[in-house]
């Protein structure tokens, strides 16, 4: 039997991904730029078996029978790579509910690649790995570095320059992301036909993309300066200007409830009106996230825990990329 066993991070983008330029390969329009988690993971383990007969995954010790294809689909390209026929166990562990909304798709096929090529006994470097997460899930891309990364959209028709790159390390600017759960209810669009929807119908589509490179510019000179009110007005600006976008889709795609909006409210008062370092950032989804200096955690966690409607307050740092746990020691 080959096993091998991987914990990824979850990652928060602050200039957005939403639209794909090639579906079946699952090559983004534009570019986007996020920070991985810390204190939240996936842990998966692999192990490819002969006996197994055809794949298997668990999910929190349960048969999953409805991620099963999409594994198997990422496995695929990994037995491709190898050689191999063999049928896999895939054993996956969030220590974070899936309902806060923390894109476990992009920590779940980060680990799930480690892992996978690891136990197939691939030595693939950190951006091959990238690109490999990219097919099964275009944000997990990003969760192979840990800190603040960069998913390159490419250029090339087989997306071979499509992979993200690391921009900066986590302890070189440690900030915190304070979760405000909304709601446990699943999402109804998922991101990949919800971008989909959004491309195909929305007549903002082509100004939400105008937006992302000078986004992405002024993003990295942020960074770069650790100029956290630059990162503030970026962040915020890229996350309104993309609901913008999935607003207009025709239907309209209404990713937000009412604590969303009065989240969004209290971020900003306790910004302008009282100088607390913090921006906030939503999904495809109605949970609220907020990045802030780890100065502020208490007293943002504080706020979004007295909104009405927040049933729970996730405090996260920034973290490192996925990795391989156990004898093999770190892949990426
Ligand atoms: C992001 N999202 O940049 C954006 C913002 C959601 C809103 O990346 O279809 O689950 O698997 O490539 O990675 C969520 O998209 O989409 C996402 P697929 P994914 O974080």
């Amino acid at each position: 039997m080959l096993t091998a066993r991987a914990r990824a991070q979850p990652n928060i983008a602050l200039v957005k991904y939403w639209g794909k330029r090639d579906p079946a390969l699952n090559l983004p329009e534009r570019g986007s730029l996020s920070i991985t988690l810390d204190t939240l993971w996936t842990q998966t383990q692999v192990s490819f078996d002969a006996s197994l007969g055809v794949d298997h995954m668990l999910l929190d010790g349960r048969d999953c029978p409805e991620g099963l294809a999409r594994t198997s689909a990422c496995l695929d390209l990994l037995r491709g790579l190898a050689g191999s026929h063999l049928p896999a166990r895939v054993e996956t562990h969030n220590n974070f509910p899936t309902a806060a909304g923390l894109a476990s798709s992009a920590s779940g096929f980060a680990a799930l690649v480690v892992a996978g090529s690891a136990a197939l006994g691939l030595r693939l470097e950190a951006r091959e790995l990238s690109i490999l997460a990219r097919r099964a899930s275009g944000s997990a891309a990003r969760s192979i570095f840990g800190g603040f990364v960069e998913m390159r959209a490419g250029v090339g028709a087989d997306g071979s320059d499509a992979y993200a790159v690391p921009v900066l390390g986590a302890a070189a600017w440690p900030l915190c992301v304070v979760v405000a759960v909304t709601s446990s209810q699943a999402k109804t669009v998922h991101s990949g036909p919800g971008m989909q929807l959004t491309r195909r119908t929305s007549p903002y589509h082509a100004a939400w993309l105008a937006t992302v490179d000078d986004d992405l510019a002024a993003a990295r000179t942020a960074i770069e300066r650790r100029d956290f009110a630059a990162l503030a007005a970026v962040g915020e600006r890229s996350c309104l200007a993309m609901h913008a976008d999935m607003l207009a889709s025709r239907p309209a795609l209404i990713y937000w409830i009412g604590a969303t909006l009065e989240c969004i409210h209290v971020i900003r008062e306790l910004r302008e009106r009282e100088g607390v370092e913090a921006f906030f950032t939503v999904d495809a989804g109605p949970q609220v996230k907020v990045v802030c200096t780890p100065a502020a955690a208490s007293r943002v966690a504080a706020a979004l825990g007295g909104v009405v409607g927040v049933q729970e307050v996730l405090v996260s740092g920034l973290g490192g990329g996925a990795h391989l746990l156990g004898d093999a020691g770190a892949a990426a």
